[in-house]
């Protein structure tokens, strides 16, 4: 008996900027190979970023295999093999042309998807599932949009990621070691615990001000980098690397290390209030069914802000009609967006809101598509 061997897939990603290109490929790739079976080669141009959230100490001057996946360097001498059935181009880097030439030459060429940044936005529901032509070659491209209903492709989303999440959560040693790990100290009783990981934003000195008077202890967990570089230079503190701890009133606020995307996961699940941002750590808070308020990246002419308004209005439903407009005042507010300034005073009641919407929310979107398996699909549908 031959056994059919695996199908062999190239996911192509350019590290343009922080850590949510190579983010969303680690997590698409690792999902290919470990749920779906597929031989996956992930060629990045930044193989050394994958250190930071992989936790590897590889060194890249040739191929690494890790967690079943081929991880090669971008090169323009790269070419798809005669196995190679599906490639992605992951948010439209352009694959190198000496490859898509060699691709479009092959007996039976692969299928391209172009898979896109994560919307809200009404417009994916048009989009999602368009083909392109190259003009000078004549294959197709794909075009897979995630997002959050069924017109899109979905999130990503691990098959064991709530029973992971159940076990770690009522395991009280499990949790104990993750702070130690962190070097911080699992929540004293009544503490309200958050994580804070986003952009340059000015409005977290007014919040921390707000959390340093708040009626019960507080504690910000800050991943090392540019929240603490913009932490240290707002207070003028050296709050710079992991270990450091500011303190005022209620508050403090703790520098932790960077870990790598299963520990953050962890944290994220711990936390009763998590500040995240970009595309990643946004569907991974979303997971952790903890009250959230998201940064989103921020691009000129404030074109993010339709992104805020797309997210918050999929986002508004599950919130309890009593706290919504506090909601959406503190998520634009964080977000640099004109309009009603957030009710402070009434920080408690929004968080508890939040939490309430945020989970309800993750339970709804888990019933929706999942973007590893809406890809699959899309090559099963193409074989046939
Ligand atoms: O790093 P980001 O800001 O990436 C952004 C966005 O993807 C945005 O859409 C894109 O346009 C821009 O880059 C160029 O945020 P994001 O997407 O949340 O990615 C962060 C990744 O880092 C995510 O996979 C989680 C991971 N992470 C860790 O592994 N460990 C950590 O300690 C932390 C804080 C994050």
């Amino acid at each position: 008996m031959t056994v059919p061997s695996k199908p062999h897939w190239d996911l192509f990603c350019r590290v343009v900027d922080n850590f949510g290109d190579i983010g969303v490929c680690w997590r698409l790739a690792r999902i290919l190979a470990a749920e779906h079976g597929i031989a996956v080669r992930l060629v990045v141009d930044r193989p050394e970023i994958l250190d930071r959230i992989a936790n590897s100490h590889e060194i890249y001057n040739k191929s690494v295999c890790y967690h079943h996946v081929e991880v090669v360097r971008w090169s323009d001498s790269i070419r798809p093999s005669t196995d190679t059935s599906v490639v992605v181009e992951v948010f439209a880097c352009d694959p190198p042309e000496p490859y898509l030439a060699a691709m479009a030459e092959l007996a039976r060429c692969p299928l391209w998807i172009n898979l896109e940044y994560l919307s809200a936005e009404s417009w994916v529901a048009g989009c999602h599932g368009m083909l392109s032509r190259h003009p000078q070659l004549g294959i197709d491209k794909l075009f897979m949009i995630p997002g959050f209903d069924r017109a899109s492709a979905g999130l990503l989303r691990e098959s064991s990621l709530d029973e992971q999440r159940r076990r770690f959560l009522s395991d009280p040693e499990a949790r104990a070691a993750m702070w130690c790990g962190l070097g911080v100290p699992p929540p004293a009783p009544g503490e309200l615990r958050a994580s804070l990981f986003g952009y340059e934003n000015p409005v977290v000195v007014r919040l921390l001000d707000v959390l340093s008077r708040h009626s019960r202890p507080v504690t910000v967990v800050v991943p090392e980098g540019r929240s603490v570089a913009d932490l240290s230079r707002r207070l003028g503190l050296g709050l710079a690397r992991a270990g450091d701890v500011w303190r005022e009133g209620s508050l403090q606020v703790a520098v932790v290390p960077f870990t790598d995307q299963h520990s953050y996961d962890r944290l994220l699940w711990c936390c009763d209030l998590n500040m995240v941002r970009g595309e990643d750590s946004l569907v991974r808070a979303l997971w952790a069914g903890r009250a959230m308020l998201w940064q989103a990246y921020p691009q000129q002419d404030d074109d993010h802000h339709a992104k805020v308004e797309a997210l918050l209005g999929r986002l508004l439903p599950f919130v309890e009609p009593a706290a919504a407009d506090d909601a959406a005042a503190l998520w634009r507010h964080w977000n640099g967006m004109s309009g009603r300034g957030p009710a402070w005073a009434r920080l408690e009641s929004t968080v508890a809101a939040l939490t309430s919407a945020i989970d309800a929310w993750r339970q709804a979107l888990a019933k929706g598509p999942e973007l590893a398996t809406s890809l699959v699909n899309a090559a099963t549908s193409q074989i046939q």
